[in-house]
């Protein structure tokens, strides 16, 4: 047995007005309540120090870094890496990168015990769009202020096991889990913000969506035979709903812990990594089983092509 202990850290609303500090001491709470339930790990949302500031369209670029991080630790997040190192749990959370040459990325790190940063993840799928659109209920502008992360999918050893993270809309793709389940991954954390609604005029609702939110994570799970552990920041952030739903998934696609309300939430399980191994080794033993020479279609091209139709027909 390998067992790790994860507390996921559902967050409630973060109101655009609200600081870092004060995100900080709601992240700070969660890890003492974490603590007291005995957790190794605590797993926090996408962007989790600020309110999702991708549905402002903005021009002026000083207004668009205000909501990046230039530098982590910094002074409003010091306290949660310090609280961290003294309880000796890991964390996991997501912020706007900015770095020193100038990139913008929708990024995730992974803290260990001691208080170093062990892995860093970059967004690769950004949903949205790039311009203000007048046809949608509400702006989604990831492709505005971001660019597609240029880590690729990572791994890391850390805890006794194999850790990869992804981000938000990353869940929806199984180029996602597999790429990650071809390194072994054990674990795969992330992170989102998922609106209660779709801004393009369609049907879709809170329920769809939160079936949506485990289909795509339990398959992934299912499909790789890793634990997936899904955490949103939820509620009603300045009018616009976001769902909530956070999840522990189990290597066999079953969820064993899930979040009841859209508030500041924790959700505890202790994981047993040993138990990727059964489906690892066998309906999902890619070494045995994967047929590479039918799948390059998947690399070598981007959108659907379909098949010429025939003359006269
Ligand atoms: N933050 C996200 O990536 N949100 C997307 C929305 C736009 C659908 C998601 O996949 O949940």
């Amino acid at each position: 047995m390998k067992n790790i202990t994860v507390a996921v850290a559902q967050m409630g609303p973060i109101q655009k007005a609200e600081t870092r500090e004060q995100v900080v001491k709601r992240m700070i709470k969660l890890m003492d309540d974490a603590k007291q339930c005995g957790a190794d790990l605590i797993v926090y949302p996408e962007l989790t120090l600020t309110t999702f500031f991708p549905r402002y369209f903005m021009e002026d670029q000083a207004e668009i870094d205000s909501w990046f991080e230039s530098e982590m630790p910094n002074a409003a997040t010091i306290p949660l890496f310090t609280k961290a190192k003294f309880y000796g749990m890991a964390i996991t959370f997501g912020y706007a990168e900015l770095t020193s040459d100038g990139k913008h990325f929708n990024t995730s790190i992974f803290v260990d015990k001691s208080g170093s940063i062990t892995g860093k993840y970059r967004k690769v799928h950004l949903p949205g769009h790039s311009e203000y659109d007048s046809n949608r209920d509400f702006q989604h502008l990831e492709k505005r202020y971001f660019q597609p992360g240029d880590l690729g999918f990572p791994v890391y050893r850390t805890l006794g096991g194999i850790f990869g993270m992804c981000i938000c809309n990353d869940r929806r793709w199984p180029e996602t889990y597999r790429v990650m389940g071809l390194k072994g991954v054990e674990m795969i954390t992330l992170g989102y913000n998922t609106p209660s609604f779709n801004s393009q005029k369609s049907a879709e609702g809170s329920e769809d969506r939160l079936f949506h939110n485990r289909l795509v994570q339990q398959a992934g799970a299912y499909q790789n035979s890793t634990w997936v552990v899904g955490v949103a920041k939820a509620g009603i952030e300045d009018g616009h709903p976001l769902i909530g739903g956070s999840l522990i998934i189990d290597p066999g696609g079953k969820i064993v812990a899930e979040a009841k309300t859209e508030e500041d939430e924790l959700i505890v399980h202790t994981c047993d990594l040993d138990s990727c191994i059964f489906g690892k080794t066998t309906v999902f033993d890619f070494s045995r089983h994967r047929r590479i020479e039918d799948y390059s279609i998947i690399t070598s091209q981007t959108g659907v092509v379909v098949p010429k139709e025939k003359d006269g027909s």
